[in-house]
């Protein structure tokens, strides 16, 4: 038997591989992009949504700094999971599903699966991600190494995401939020997320978030701006899109990437430095913008979190930590909560 790539799938399992996988799409982005990007570059401070660093381009790169040796989250949040995937079940209600809140290239996540799988005969995993180029190939290769893996693919924002879940399944869920893609919200975004999600889970509903956590800022700013240049060009990458998907005229080397450490709001920001006063155009838009020599774009924010504030957080929107699972050094958090 094959599955839709052509290649082997795996033996002994009951489904049919049609009936493993399905895709929908909740949301289209291209119609937002235009006018978040219109926005965010007509405010006096100029910012571009973080979001829209998820195209084709933007995900390879990401994948790559998860590799790099400075970019300590992946592998320290992947070692957790690794250890910790049993227990974590363990913790959960039985015949459950798993939903993946950003689930990008799925990687982390094999390790829940395994472990619901150890435990009940089939699983269905709801893969939530805006980036529609984020989720194909990761999902394809969990399909050919789960047989008794369900898969339905949501494109969209997290809130369509939650709503589908909410509307479409019945079972116990446990809700997955890793990758410390929590901590590229705001506090206001923050609490709008936690009170939303808060809404759509029932008790018996677990939630899993992974948390980076506060530390030594050399450490974060060398995970922010590495040596090989690649979160440099993951950053570029956001001017790249808007030139190749509104026409706009950015020129990449009139612009360096910046990250610095905002010690009062305990978060790295990753800015865009103009290198010299210009005017870009954005052709789909009709709309010309001015960039002073040093003004920046404020392109992310990444917020580390200490334990107490993060689990005061949590509290104050209503979830019961049942466990947090950390690295010895304590440089990541997992919280598993109800
Ligand atoms: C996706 N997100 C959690 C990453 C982070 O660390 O905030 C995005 C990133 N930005 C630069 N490097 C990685």
């Amino acid at each position: 038997m094959t599955d839709r790539t052509g290649s082997p799938a795996a033996e002994g399992h009951a489904m049919a591989d049609k009936e493993r996988y399905t895709s929908i799409t909740l949301r289209s982005m291209q119609d937002d992009l235009a006018r978040d990007v219109r926005q965010a570059l007509t405010a006096p401070v100029r910012s571009l949504p973080c979001k829209y660093f998820y195209d084709a381009e933007g995900m390879t790169l990401f994948e790559q700094i998860c590799d790099l040796p400075e970019y300590y989250l992946t592998r320290v949040e992947t070692a957790i999971l690794k250890n910790q995937a049993d227990r974590i079940i363990e913790l959960c209600p039985r015949e459950l599903i798993l939903a993946e809140l950003g689930s990008g290239s799925s990687t982390k996540s094999r390790y829940l699966i395994e472990a619901c799988l150890a435990r009940q005969s089939e699983l269905a995993y709801y893969a939530i991600d805006i980036s529609p180029a984020a989720l194909e190939d990761g999902l394809r290769q969990l399909l050919r190494e789960y047989g008794q893996l369900r898969i339905v693919r949501l494109s969209g924002e997290f809130a369509d995401g939650l709503n589908y879940l909410t509307t479409h399944t019945s079972e116990p869920r446990l809700v997955a939020f890793l990758g410390s893609t929590v901590g590229n919200l705001t506090e206001e975004e923050l609490g709008q997320f936690l009170t939303m999600l808060r809404q759509a889970l029932r008790p018996s509903d677990r939630f899993l978030l992974g948390v980076d956590l506060l530390k030594d800022p050399a450490v974060l700013g060398a995970a922010y701006d590495d040596s090989q240049g690649i979160t440099a060009k993951f950053n570029l990458n956001i001017l790249a899109r808007l030139n190749r998907e509104l026409s706009a005229d950015f020129d990449l080397g009139a612009f360096r990437h910046r990250a610095l450490f905002n010690h009062e709001r305990s978060r790295i920001e990753m800015h865009l430095v103009s290198l010299r006063d210009q005017r870009v155009k954005i052709g789909d838009l009709g709309l010309a913008v001015e960039f002073r020599h040093g003004e920046t774009i404020h392109t992310e924010n990444c917020h580390k979190y200490s334990l107490p504030r993060m689990e005061s957080l949590l509290a104050g929107h209503g979830f019961q930590v049942l466990h947090s699972f950390t690295d010895p050094q304590r440089q990541f958090c997992l919280y598993l909560a109800s």
